[in-house]
This record gives C-alpha cells, sequence and structure tokens, in this order.
C-alpha cells in the first residue's frame, strides 16, 4: 500500500530525474552567449588564437651604438627569441649580458646572433653590454 511518505519519495525522485534531463540534455546544448561574445568582441583574443600559442616571439635587436629596440614588450612564460644583429665594431657592444638569466653572449660584427630566453615571471628583465653601458630591457607582462 502506498502511504504519503512513499508519494513523497516518489515525487522527489521524479523531480531529480527531471532536473538531470533538463541539465544534461537542454542546459548542455545551450551555447554561452556571455562566453562567446566576449571573444568575438576582443581583438586580443582573436589575435592570440591565429598564432601558435606555444612557439617563440622572435624580435630582432639592432646592435649599432646602443640596442634598437632598447625596450620589448613580452607575455610571461612565453618563449623568445632575441635576434642580435650587430652592425658596429666597438669593443663596447661585443657582448650582451642577461643577468637574471646568467647568459653571457659574444656578438661578431655584422653577424646575427639568436638568445634564447623564457621570462618566468611579469617584471622588468634588463640586458646590457659587457660593461653595463648599453642598457636594454625586456618588460615582462603577464
Ligand atoms: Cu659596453
Amino acid at each position: 500500500m502506498i502511504n504519503g511518505t512513499d508519494w513523497l519519495v516518489i515525487g522527489a525522485g521524479l523531480a531529480a530525474i527531471s532536473w538531470v534531463n533538463w541539465y544534461f540534455f537542454l542546459a548542455g546544448r545551450t551555447p554561452v552567449p556571455v562566453a562567446m561574445s566576449v571573444a568575438a568582441s576582443s581583438p586580443r583574443s582573436t589575435s592570440s588564437m591565429e598564432a601558435a600559442p606555444s612557439g617563440p616571439t622572435e624580435h630582432t635587436i639592432v646592435v649599432d651604438g646602443g640596442y634598437s629596440p632598447a625596450v620589448l614588450q613580452v607575455e610571461a612564460g612565453r618563449p623568445l627569441r632575441l635576434v642580435f644583429d650587430r652592425r658596429d665594431s666597438g669593443s663596447c657592444s661585443e657582448e650582451v649580458v642577461f643577468p637574471e638569466f646568467g647568459i653571457r653572449k659574444f656578438l661578431p660584427s655584422g653577424k646575427r646572433t639568436v638568445v634564447e630566453v623564457t621570462p618566468p615571471k611579469a617584471g622588468r628583465y634588463d640586458f646590457t653590454c659587457g660593461m653595463s653601458m648599453l642598457r636594454g630591457t625586456l618588460v615582462v607582462t603577464d
């Protein structure tokens, strides 16, 4: 015989089943309009989808009595490929040093020399010549 408590259990069970059906079959199919409109309206996320997110970012830095550009905006955690294009022949610029990365590299005059670093976190990382006279900065953002 079915008493009042049984009806309560059956009712709760039916409610749970219909909620599960709604959750998986109806809610799951509904696109997320908020997230999509944000992605479509943000040029930054569009461009990051076009570029391979894991590939290194390459920058060429001309060395000619200084670094040009002297300031580079880069992303934290993303591998960087810095191509030093050395055009002068003074002894001052013959080495480039990245103190935070423990890198000291000789730059032959008239050649392109690659330095690869991955800035681990946001901040400013200087690079200098061997005597700390010429200066450049990596401005790293998240
Ligand atoms: Cu120097």
